[in-house]
């Protein structure tokens, strides 16, 4: 193949919601630019893009996967995304490396909310859209209920080009209202020009005069033009519109039935007439905020954007030329880590298949094997030490526990989840120590289940997935007070230790502490030293040295703090952490001989865990926020099952065509939430959550934790 320069080159994604037929229209593209010389499809598991067994298997896309073609001296990268949720970090991965996507919408179905979560992402990711709605041969197709909806979704932005002749069954004709003419599909993916048939001819004109209008909105020059001539010339109007695409201000809409190639050819002449290449839009900003325009002259650097293990070649590293040409035999230096790579071979692919080349430039996306230690979302230089911003990824929403069926295996599963999260970055994996689980986190259950997937087939080790246990927290709410003296003689030395102490809820803010009326007792503190601590696991501890007359020496206090330390670990109600306490050490007693560290470790820890049970104690459990994107009419359902799961209803509002309820949810009540939710609203609905705070649980919960822990020390 033949270089291609910055300017001929174009980088889109293929995106929309799951099933609406992208990696089926990849086909198309592929066979246009002669990558492919006859079509494969999903059915047949024979398409160029969904080519690893799992795809095959489910008949959806999992992984972003990179293809190209070649059409009138322009090299398009394409990357087929997952449209569905549970692999949307496809799609993220994807947006760091095009200049801008295809959104195709079903016509059976008009806006999923796919194409609404997919469109807010491109959104966040400032890319350029096109829209492309797909299976006008359906029988149920329904061109003008899904422009209608698009309408809704996306306002004024929707701008058609098309509209299908004779959709439904028979479907092979599209008018284009830009050129004014209609264009009649044969089987092979050709057509024939014809004049727009007489019937049709007002709702073209109608059509055009709107297209004109918003094409000659986007540029000023365009405007003073259309109010002089009242029209726009056919390129005028592609001028405006690529201005239009551009600034993301209109989304043109085109018309397709990607399973007879029909529609192609003017949307691949579209992206190339219309889309904007690398030179005109691809500048990256480093981490340390230098601008690197995407210009071949600049010295070479690269971003690596995804890799993946692959039959017969080992890792396979994708990458996009950030600025200069990558050569092959050329040695780069990788920004994070230091090491020194070659860069033996380059491929350019399309799935599966593959092309050795000796060279791309500035734009291009192609990938690379054997480097030594480059993973996902670094970057190589030669001859410069820029280094790209890592792509970031939705937080997850789905957790579960995960052992290996045979505990010999244990080692291994480690390995090979540290290697899928590499190449999967929305899949992460924890240790927890608190809850003594490994912990997996991902986008849903389907996302899970194709870990587990490939866990068996990939690497042949079987796993169990168990219910991931909780972090809660412990805390008190009133001022408890607790002597304990430590006393042992047996034999040779002894031990003793007395610690009479004071504890308390901390709150940000709080005053420090004076005077107290406990048990109608008045104990007024003098303040000798204060330490404050900021807990790994969230909150904090104060602890202060309130002694008087020398009753214990001060370098008893650390063995004191670490006996506390050891039962906030270890939280007397149920083993949790505790946190957000303050504790004054006020009195005790020491002996001349016998006391030492250990005494005052143990004295310390059990006066602390004394007073924690007088302080009357509250489990605290995490809580989300969480946001659901519903369409209206499941909102009913949506709302009474988070009702059910303890929320805390925050807001309602509607967003393109979507209603979106803001909750506040307990960990505990979200397991499995996305499976739920998606068999409450048959899919359409979709939702993120974050983290927010602690907070307490209420006394039935408590009580319930309080006795599952009792029958679990029972057990143990
Ligand atoms: N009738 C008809 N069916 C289509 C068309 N395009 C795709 N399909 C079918 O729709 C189903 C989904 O197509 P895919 O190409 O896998 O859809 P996708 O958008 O890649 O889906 P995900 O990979 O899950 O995101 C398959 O059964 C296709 O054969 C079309 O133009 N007409
Ligand atoms: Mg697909």
């Amino acid at each position: 193949m033949k270089v291609y320069q910055t300017s001929q080159i174009r980088n889109v994604a293929l995106l929309g919601n799951s099933g609406s037929g992208k990696t089926t229209f990849a086909e198309d593209l592929l066979l246009e630019g002669k990558v492919i010389d006859r079509r494969g499809s999903v059915q047949a598991k024979t398409t160029v893009s969904d080519y690893s067994e799992v795809e095959q298997l489910y008949q959806r896309s999992i992984y972003p996967t990179v293809l190209y073609t070649e059409y009138k001296d322009t090299k398009i990268n394409f990357i087929d995304t997952p449209g569905s949720d549970d692999f949307c970090g496809g799609i993220f991965s994807a947006f760091r490396v095009v200049d801008a996507g295809i959104m195709m919408v079903n016509a059976q179905n008009g806006v999923e909310v796919g194409t609404e979560t997919i469109e807010r992402h491109a959104e966040s990711h400032n890319k350029p859209l096109m829209m492309v709605v797909n299976q006008l041969d359906s029988d149920k197709a329904n061109f003008e209920n899904t422009i209608e909806s698009l309408r809704q979704a996306f306002g004024g932005k929707i701008v058609e080009i098309q509209y299908p002749y004779n959709p439904g069954t028979s479907f092979d004709s599209i008018i284009d209202v830009m050129q004014m003419k209609m264009f009649k599909y044969k089987a092979d993916g050709s057509y024939e020009t014809l004049d727009i048939p007489a019937g049709e001819a007002d709702k073209a004109a109608e059509l055009q005069q709107k297209l004109i209008e918003s094409a000659a909105e986007y540029d000023e020059s365009l405007m003073e033009i259309f109010f002089e001539e009242g029209s726009l010339t056919e390129e005028q109007m592609f001028k405006g519109l690529k201005l239009g695409l551009k600034n993301r201000e209109c989304y043109p809409v085109f018309c397709a039935s990607a399973a007879n190639n029909i529609g192609t050819r003017q949307i691949l002449d579209f992206i190339v007439n219309v889309m904007p290449s690398p030179a005109e839009i691809g500048e990256e900003k480093t981490t340390s905020g230098e601008v690197v325009p995407c210009d071949a002259s600049k010295p070479a650097s690269l971003f690596v954007f995804k890799t993946s293990v692959e039959q017969h070649l080992g890792e396979v590293c994708y990458f996009r030329v950030m600025s200069g040409k990558v050569s092959e035999a050329m040695d780069m230096n990788n920004a994070q880590n230091g090491i020194k790579e070659r860069i033996s071979q380059i491929y350019i692919s399309a799935g599966r298949k593959r092309e050795k080349v000796s060279d791309v430039v500035a734009g291009d996306i192609a990938c690379t094997v054997k480097l030594k230690g480059t993973r996902n979302n670094q970057t190589l230089n030669a001859g410069t030490d820029w280094q790209y911003p890592a792509t970031s990824f939705p937080n997850p929403k789905f957790r579960t526990a995960i052992k290996a069926a045979v505990e010999s295996d244990e080692q291994k599963l480690g390995e090979a989840l540290n290697r899928l999260s590499q190449e999967d970055p929305t899949i992460l994996v924890e240790y927890s120590k608190e809850l003594k689980q490994v912990i997996v986190s991902g986008q849903g259950e389907h996302h899970i289940n194709i870990l587990k997937w490939n866990l068996s087939n990939n690497y042949k080790i079987e796993v169990n997935l168990l219910a991931p246990k909780i972090p809660y927290r412990e805390t008190i709410t009133k001022v408890a007070l607790a002597d304990y003296r430590h006393k042992k003689q047996s034999g040779g030395a002894g031990q003793f230790g007395e610690v009479h102490l004071l504890i308390e809820p901390y709150y940000d803010g709080m005053p420090e502490p004076k005077t107290y009326k406990i048990d109608g007792k008045e104990l007024t503190l003098n303040i000798k030293g204060k330490e404050e601590y900021d807990l790994e696991w969230g909150g904090k501890l104060q602890y202060y040295n309130c002694i008087v007359g020398g009753a214990i020496d001060a370098r008893f206090m650390p063995a004191i703090l670490k006996g506390i330390m050891e039962k906030m670990e270890e939280g007397p109600l149920t083993g949790s952490y505790a946190r957000d306490i303050r504790v004054a050490v006020y009195d005790g007693k020491m002996h001349p001989v016998d006391s030492n560290e250990i005494s005052f470790k143990l004295a310390g820890r059990n006066a602390f865990k004394e007073a924690f049970k007088k302080a009357a104690p509250k489990i605290m459990e995490p809580i989300y926020n969480v946001s659901v994107f519903t369409p209206g009419d499941c909102m009913g359902d949506v709302m009474s099952d988070l009702q059910n799961r303890r929320s805390i209803i925050a807001g309602m509002h509607s967003v393109k065509g979507f209603q979106v309820i803001n909750a506040q949810v307990p960990l505990a009540e979200l397991d499995k939430y996305s499976t739920t939710l998606s068999s409450l609203t048959s899919g359409r609905a979709t939702y993120e959550m974050e983290f927010a705070e602690y907070q307490q649980v209420p006394a039935d919960v408590q009580s319930k934790l309080l006795k599952a822990y009792e029958e679990q020390e029972k057990d143990e």
